[in-house]
């Protein structure tokens, strides 16, 4: 009874800063379980040091390096990467031999005696997640550029996680609107924070072809000379050097990051058609595109001569992709296509997952794929609407439950990346400056409230299209079709467009992070209430980092 009383007096009095607690971290994504038993936490000084037990085994000393990296700027403190704490009054002690319980990316971390902070895992990328969670229990600052004034205290803290899926993606769409590689890194960057671990990048559109295919050129010097509203010459062209390229590979590597690379077709493929003749119905290469509109264009499918040039063109760019790109996945796209009849749009899905599979990839595809045969082990991308489910169970079930089961009973997973919540290319409110909302506006709450399981069930929860094994992960896509101010009419001069990080960061901050929530947090763990309390602690951090992110006023921010 008495406890009860002093909790809501507690809860009844204004709490006032002084006599206050120490408020409890608030990490995003939820950790699965989290204990703060209050008392003395460590304390980061001049001579504190970050202790790996195992020194010789590189990863586990690159991930110390990645948090030294963070946190000696904004300190000051020298933080050395030693085997052993040698007296210090505080450490931080990475140790990779934790139970193999832990699995490949869980970690346990805690606060022990005042002294150490220890964060355990079973692999170097257990501990790499863990330490994104040890930075949120930094006052914000710690991600500053600059020595900022301490106390560097991390709280007492008994920490569990593990995530809910395995893949946990973020898509930047690069044809429409190139991101120079800083950025991309950046952005590679801000999403590991929240332990997102895919990067898809979209790299051909009919605006503009990104990566770089040896012995083909001109798809990069003509593919690669437009953007959406930007023509030939204004600038370009515009694409990654295989330099670059690599570069980015191994910044997204280092941080446990796997890149996925799209190669759009048949359709999404002006900027190839503009570059390569034969793969155009009357062997003319088309003028570069540089519209703001989507079924524009399809690699030449009606005849068998045609079909061959396709064949031979993909399994080329197929190839030197998957040379550039050392993770599992390659993603053959497959959606938005204009005028082709299911014959040939299946033939061209073999034709894409073949040379896929030749050169050792497994197949993503937006959904529509499930229309063509697909090799074990595909992954489906679900862009449909969460809410595009009362079909389910009936006779005329939608096109997307149709290929969702198609899909499925080709033993495919699905990657749940629903329009209308996941897509941080669409307006927050009608008051957002770029973006679409042809899929809705979506609110932080909308992209959070939602669940990737039962968003492929009927509305009332019966008859699941997906059981949780079915389902890969969660993906947010942030498309570029339209980055710059007013979304209606084409832009009269280039200075429109914002550069691509504010775009970025606005569409994604606050969006991203919970989206990271939905895909690494478990599904008991969801309460809005909680995370846009935790989430209003956040804005603090993202100024110290520089994010212009979108002051939602569904949050109060601190
Ligand atoms: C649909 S999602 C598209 C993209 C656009 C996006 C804009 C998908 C597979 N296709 O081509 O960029 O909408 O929101």
């Amino acid at each position: 009874v008495l406890a009860l009383l002093s909790t809501s007096l507690l809860l009844s009095l204004p709490s006032t800063p002084a006599s206050a607690e120490p408020e409890p971290p608030r990490i995003i994504p939820q950790p699965v379980s989290q204990h703060f038993p209050g008392g003395p936490g460590v304390s980061l000084g001049e001579d504190s040091v970050i202790v790996v037990r195992r020194p010789q085994a590189a990863a586990v000393r690159d991930v110390a390096g990645l948090l030294a990296g963070v946190l000696r700027p904004s300190t000051g403190f020298a933080l050395p990467v030693r085997h052993h704490p040698y007296g210090a009054a505080g450490w931080i002690e990475l140790d990779a031999r934790g139970p193999a319980e832990l699995g490949q990316e869980g970690y346990r971390l805690r606060t022990e005696g005042g002294k150490r902070v220890l964060l355990q895992a079973h692999t170097a990328e257990g501990l790499f997640r863990g330490v994104q969670t040890l930075r949120q229990l930094l006052p914000a600052k710690v991600e500053a550029a600059t020595r900022q004034d301490g106390p560097w205290t991390i709280p007492a803290a008994d920490i569990t996680d593990r995530p809910r899926f395995g893949y946990r993606g973020f898509m930047l769409d690069v044809g429409r609107r190139f991101v120079p590689p800083a950025d991309v890194k950046r952005f590679i960057d801000q999403a590991a924070r929240y332990k997102m671990n895919v990067f898809h990048w979209h790299l051909t559109e009919d605006q503009g072809w990104r990566i770089p295919i040896e012995g083909m050129p001109e798809l990069t010097t003509v593919g690669g000379s437009t953007q959406s509203g930007w023509r030939p010459g204004t600038g370009g062209p515009w694409f990654y050097t295989p330099q670059e390229y690599r570069d980015i590979v191994a910044y997204a590597a280092q941080r446990y990051v796997t890149v996925v690379p799209e190669i759009d077709g048949p359709g999404h493929t002006a900027a190839a058609l503009a570059s390569v003749p034969g793969l155009n119905c009357n062997d003319t290469a088309r003028p570069p595109y540089y519209g703001f509109d989507v079924r524009v264009s399809i690699l030449c499918l009606t005849d068998e001569r045609h079909r061959a040039n396709v064949r031979d063109f993909v399994g080329k760019v197929f190839k030197e992709t998957a040379a550039l790109n050392p993770g599992p996945y390659l993603h053959i796209g497959g959606d938005e296509v204009p005028s082709v009849t299911r014959e040939q749009y299946a033939g061209y899905i073999k034709d894409a997952a073949d040379a896929a599979v030749a050169n050792g990839k497994r197949v993503i595809g937006w959904h529509q794929i499930a229309d063509g045969p697909l090799p074990p082990g595909s992954l489906l991308q679900y862009w449909g609407d969460a809410s595009d489910r009362p079909t389910i169970g009936t006779a005329n079930e939608s096109a997307n439950v149709r290929q969702i089961r198609a899909g499925l009973a080709q033993d495919a997973q699905v990657l749940v990346s629903p329009a209308d919540r996941a897509y941080l290319d669409m307006k927050y409110d009608a008051q957002t400056p770029y973006g679409l909302q042809w899929a809705g506006l979506v609110s932080v709450q909308k992209a959070y409230s939602w669940d990737p399981v039962t968003a492929l069930a009927r509305p009332d929860g019966s008859q699941g299209l997906v059981t949780e094994e079915q389902v890969a992960g969660v993906e947010a896509a942030l498309w570029t079709d339209r980055a710059y101010r007013g979304s209606s009419r084409l832009p009269t001069s280039l200075d429109q467009f914002p550069a691509p990080a504010v775009y970025m960061d606005y569409m994604s901050f606050p969006r991203l992070p919970a989206l990271a929530e939905i895909a690494w947090s478990p599904a008991a763990a969801k309460d809005w209430e909680g995370f846009r309390a935790r989430l209003g602690a956040h804005g603090p951090r993202w100024e110290a980092q520089g994010i212009g992110f979108f002051r939602s006023a569904e949050i109060d921010w601190r």
